[in-house]
């Protein structure tokens, strides 16, 4: 298994912590740079892109859905801890938590795209759609903070929902996007799994 990434993407952590959950081996080509179209991987241009014995897939939550359901089996790093939920969604709360996952991917968005954009000088403060962006992102957590629990998005799991949060708002800190904190739950949960092995084993780096 060969997953391409960029360093620090939140959506190619999302996918590693996941492998990282599982226990699983591969390879990894991790570049500091977005790279050139003509090296894409895939007609998105985007990383993350993973090669699983020549299927190749992109698309973050559709690798994460891969990989639950092609390598079911879990590797608890310790029975304390909640275990890594075995789906994307409950299946009893399948279209709540897909529409969790679907905020947290716009969410995620917004935030890589106000970093990428400050390569070219442009920002929420000289651009009208960046500055939309910002709000985009104050109401998607508002939302989330009034949906998640005490115990993160799916009680009693450490779920993909949680790290698909947990990602974006690591990476918004440490690039200093823009302060994200102040909502209570949300602020407990990013608090709570930060010294989880699987967190710690996928640091956010240096550049993007
Ligand atoms: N929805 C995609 C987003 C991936 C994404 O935006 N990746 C960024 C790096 S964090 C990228 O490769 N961007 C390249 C580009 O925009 O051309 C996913 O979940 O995988």
């Amino acid at each position: 298994m060969k997953l391409y990434c960029s360093n620090g993407s939140p959506f190619a952590r999302k996918v590693r912590i996941v492998l990282a959950e599982k226990g699983l081996a591969y390879e990894v080509d991790i570049q500091d740079r977005l790279r050139p179209v003509e090296e894409a991987l895939g007609p998105t241009l985007a990383i993350p892109v993973l090669d699983d014995g020549g299927r190749r897939l992109w698309e973050s939550d559709l690798i994460v859905d891969y990989l639950l359901k092609t390598y079911p089996e879990s590797r608890p790093d310790s029975p304390s801890l909640p275990p890594l939920s075995p789906w994307m969604t409950r299946p009893d709360r399948h279209w709540d938590d897909a529409t969790v996952l679907a905020t947290l991917a716009t969410l995620g968005s917004s935030i890589v795209n106000i970093r990428l954009m400050s390569s070219d000088k442009i920002t929420p403060e000289n651009s009208d759609y960046l500055a939309r962006q910002r709000i985009r992102i104050e109401r998607c957590l508002d939302w989330l903070e009034e949906r998640v629990t005490d115990d993160g998005f799916a009680p009693g799991w450490f779920s993909i929902m949680d790290i698909a949060f947990l990602c974006p708002v690591a990476f918004c800190e440490a690039r200093e996007i823009m302060p994200w904190r102040g909502r209570r739950k949300l602020d407990a949960l990013f608090d709570r799994h930060r010294d989880r092995p699987s967190l710690l084993a996928t640091p956010v780096n240096a550049r993007h």
